[in-house]
């Protein structure tokens, strides 16, 4: 399809949207309604490349990826689309004629925060990959009326307010009522036989619509566009027999119950507490979507039975794992399969990936929970862990390690082991995450069905983290080598012959600079604080969690800060250390984590004696949005979870591509960078995964680090005094005492690299030439071959050949 339009074509097109969807002339339009006004003609040309893009499909047979994820997180859209489309520069002509600054209308448009974190930019990136690559994909998930929420800090302390992104975000969905659908919860099972026949009925459920809204995802060129379909929940009908009856309440409530399902996103990463609504979100998800892909399929076909070949159906961690027996609901009881062909076509459709070995994350339900709100699903994961146990017993194995894998066992329906069983393909998000799920997390697993375990390494939409995001560098890029990495990220290899070119260099430096500059900016616009561009700029963005130890960062920023004050004249490069994050609501640690931070900030940036050398910002509400200004302005990436405990990363990769060093542990993907970048480009420091399990079982006390070190000593009774008036007890105490991610252990060392960085910081030359050697070796951290990667050797999908090619 050919998107191209002429600014005059943009500019009527424009007009258009603003006289008959909001009644205004361009003279009188707002900047919001101009926002809008080009959204939609932007979101017509989408759904036109989709349809010519899905019929292509369709004449191919090609195999539809569906990808089934509780979390999108899209950020903004306009930008990426017109870059995508090749269209920003008309539209930036055809606006700046009518009086209007594109630039302006990109800050006019909401984050579309549908996610926490590291997963659902993940989802994101992929839905852009997917169409880049010309697989016709469809996301599914929900359409939260409020996203992750916004956070605002009151004296350090985190409160969260809502995200309510609707108005603004709106504009980008389609509703397709003709494609509601019902779904069904509580009530109970009636089973009954007729000579051979076995009938299933569900009785006295109360129904809830799920409504979908699609939203168009371009890929590059717009060959390939991806559907994001997010389902509302919505009452199915008022009940007026109850209401009529004078039971007005329980007729509002019913109502009100079922729109509760898609009110808010859980933000929570990490950790879940199996509560009834977080079930309810994640069976409406699937039972939803699960029906809309058998419904598509068997438009164009008869049974069922060809569905592993032409269908893909991806389980984006364990959160929407019941697909697994929604499938098998809908082909016994809807569609007459036997059990075993149901099984069988279950199996080979569905793939599963594991985004987390922390324990709590791998959800459960209690047992007692589960059957009451899904009855039928219950009995089918009973059916599916009987089957399990004969079939395990069978073989021999014995009978502990059967109960650890079971689907349900001690009162609970374990969802992760439930994935692993059920599905054709187990993988891990980075090289280390793949190995660990084999030697511990699903070892048991492992034993039994070595073959079904894989591992595909996170990538990034590079196009949005370098282009987008970096315009100057991307064009410089383009200068050197020309631009086909922008298709081909594997081409930024190319740059690897200006590694020692100095004016090369000094353009990076420049390019650097202005990124510092922009950033600089923002954060005195929108914070009120100033920042040095010449500072060095570390930074530290990601969900605050323990394991993740901002604490151990502010720790080292604190003991510069004591070591400032004992030696003012020492020379210290100046430094600025940026934090964002959010903690989960209900994660007291992690919010007092975030209050230490923002007290120690205050006081470093108020302290005459130091604030020339050192500062330290917070980052208040991080987002989408903001980590596109923070990361081309890094110069030290800081991903220091302690080893065996970060599935992956994926801020490590953007802040690579934007010519960052990182500054990190042996952990997830940060092994594969430094094995992309060479030990002389990288900052590593720390304990590897093997030492820290022979460190904790050898039995790990945080006090031997508190006595043996002089500067950790000093930090922690600082941090134990308190700052600004507060004070920090459990934090310090859980470092004394416990210190579940050994901070303390890996303190001597984090400090150590972080003199490495400045020292090697000093040699401008030095460094500007280990920048680039990131950003040319940061071609393998693409979504674009994280996709291929799952096509080839988990969903054994082609692409779309396109005309040209045929
Ligand atoms: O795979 C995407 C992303 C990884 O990069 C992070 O390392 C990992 O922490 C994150 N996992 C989750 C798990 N969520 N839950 N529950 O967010 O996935």
């Amino acid at each position: 399809m050919n998107y191209k339009m002429t600014p005059a074509q943009v500019q009527s097109a424009i007009r258009e949207k603003l006289s008959h969807i909001y009644g205004v002339s361009a003279k009188n339009a707002s900047d919001d309604e101009f926002y809008k006004a080009s959204a939609l003609v932007v979101r017509d040309l989408l759904v036109r490349g989709r349809d010519e893009f899905v019929h292509e499909a369709e004449k191919q047979e090609t195999k539809q990826i569906y990808y089934l994820c509780m979390e999108f997180l899209l950020g903004r859209s306009l930008k990426n689309n017109l870059f995508n489309l090749g269209l920003e520069d008309s539209f930036r002509k055809a606006l700046s004629e009518m009086g209007v600054k594109l630039d302006n209308l990109y800050e006019q448009e909401p984050d579309a925060g549908l996610g926490n974190g590291g997963l659902g930019r993940l989802a994101a990136c992929f839905l852009d990959g997917l169409a880049t690559q010309g697989y016709p994909a469809m996301g599914y998930s929900l359409r939260y009326e409020y996203g992750i929420f916004r956070q605002k800090l009151v004296e350090g302390w985190q409160t969260e307010l809502p995200d309510f992104w609707l108005p603004g975000g709106e504009v980008w969905m389609q509703k397709v009522d003709e494609s509601a659908i019902e779904v069904h919860f509580d009530g109970y099972i009636e089973e009954q036989w007729h000579d051979h026949y076995h009938s299933v009925r569900h009785k006295n459920y109360n129904p809830v619509m799920a409504i979908p809204y699609d939203l168009y995802v371009s890929g590059m060129d717009g060959k390939g566009i991806s559907v994001l379909r997010i389902w509302r929940a919505e009452a199915n009908e008022f009940d007026m027999k109850l209401f009529n009856s004078g039971n007005y309440m329980r007729a509002m409530e019913q109502k009100a119950m079922a729109e509760t399902i898609t009110k808010v996103l859980y933000p929570e990463d990490n950790h879940y507490e199996g509560k009834s609504l977080r079930l309810a979100q994640q069976y409406f998800l699937v039972s939803a979507s699960v029906q809309d892909i058998v419904r598509r399929h068997l438009y164009t076909h008869s049974s069922l039975d060809d569905l592993p070949k032409l269908a893909a159906i991806h389980l984006n961690d364990t959160h929407p794992v019941l697909a697994i027996p929604e499938l098998m609901r809908i082909m016994l009881d809807e569609c007459g399969y036997e059990w075993d062909a149901a099984w069988d076509i279950v199996t080979r459709t569905i793939a599963y990936t594991n985004h987390t070995v922390m324990s709590e994350a791998l959800e459960c339900w209690s047992a007692d929970l589960f059957k009451s709100r899904l009855p039928r699903i219950y009995q089918i994961v009973e059916e599916i862990n009987r089957r399990f146990w004969i079939e395990m017993r069978a073989k021999g194995v014995d009978e502990g390690k059967i109960w650890r894998m079971a689907p349900l066992n001690d009162g609970y329906v374990r969802m992760a082991n439930l994935a692993v069983y059920a599905t054709h393909s187990t993988n891990g998000v980075s090289a280390l995450h793949s190995e660990i799920l084999k030697d511990s997390v699903f070892h048991d697993f492992y034993t039994e069905w070595p073959n079904k375990f894989k591992n595909v390494t996170n990538g990034i939409a590079h196009r949005r983290w370098l282009n987008q995001s970096n315009p100057e560098l991307a064009s410089l890029i383009t200068e050197l080598t020309g631009d086909g990495f922008i298709h081909d990220a594997a081409q930024l290899e190319k740059l690897m012959k200006y590694k020692d070119d100095t004016s090369v260099q000094k353009k990076l430096a420049e390019i650097k600079l202005h990124n510092k500059q922009r950033l600089a900016e923002h954060v005195k616009r929108t914070q009120g604080q100033i920042v040095d561009p010449n500072s060095i700029f570390d930074v530290q963005v990601k969900r605050l969690h323990e394991y993740k130890r901002q604490h151990m960062n502010a720790l080292h920023i604190l003991s510069v800060y004591q070591w400032l004050l004992e030696n003012p004249n020492a020379d210290y490069t100046p430094h600025t250390f940026f934090f964002g994050a959010k903690a989960a609501p209900g994660y007291y640690f992690a919010k007092e984590i975030l209050q230490f931070i923002v007290c120690l900030a205050d006081t470093i940036n108020n302290d005459p004696r130091v604030n020339q050398k050192l500062r330290v910002i917070f980052v208040e509400n991080y987002c989408v949005s903001w980590a596109e200004l923070l990361t081309p302005a890094a110069e030290i990436s800081e991903q220091i979870s302690l080893a065996g405990t970060e599935a992956s990363g994926t801020s490590n990769m953007k802040f690579m591509i934007n010519g960052a060093i990182t500054l990190g542990t042996l952990d997830g993907a940060n092994v594969e960078i430094h094995d992309a970048v060479g030990d002389d480009n990288i900052i590593l420091f720390g304990m590897t995964t093997p030492e820290v399990n022979s460190l904790r079982a050898s039995g790990y006390n945080p006090r031997n680090q508190y006595e043996h070190n002089d500067i950790i000593r000093k930090a922690m009774d600082a941090l134990g005094q308190g700052f600004n008036g507060k004070t920090f007890q459990n934090l310090h105490q859980a470092l004394l005492n416990v210190d579940q991610y050994m901070a303390l252990a890996d303190f001597a060392s984090y400090s150590h690299a972080q003199q490495k960085a400045e020292q090697l910081y000093k040699d401008q030359t030095k460094w500007n030439s280990m920048s680039l050697v990131n950003t040319a070796k940061a071609g393998i951290f693409a979504a674009d071959r994280a996709i291929r990667d799952y096509a080839n050797t988990i969903w054994l999908a082609k692409p779309v050949e396109t005309k040209a090619e045929t």
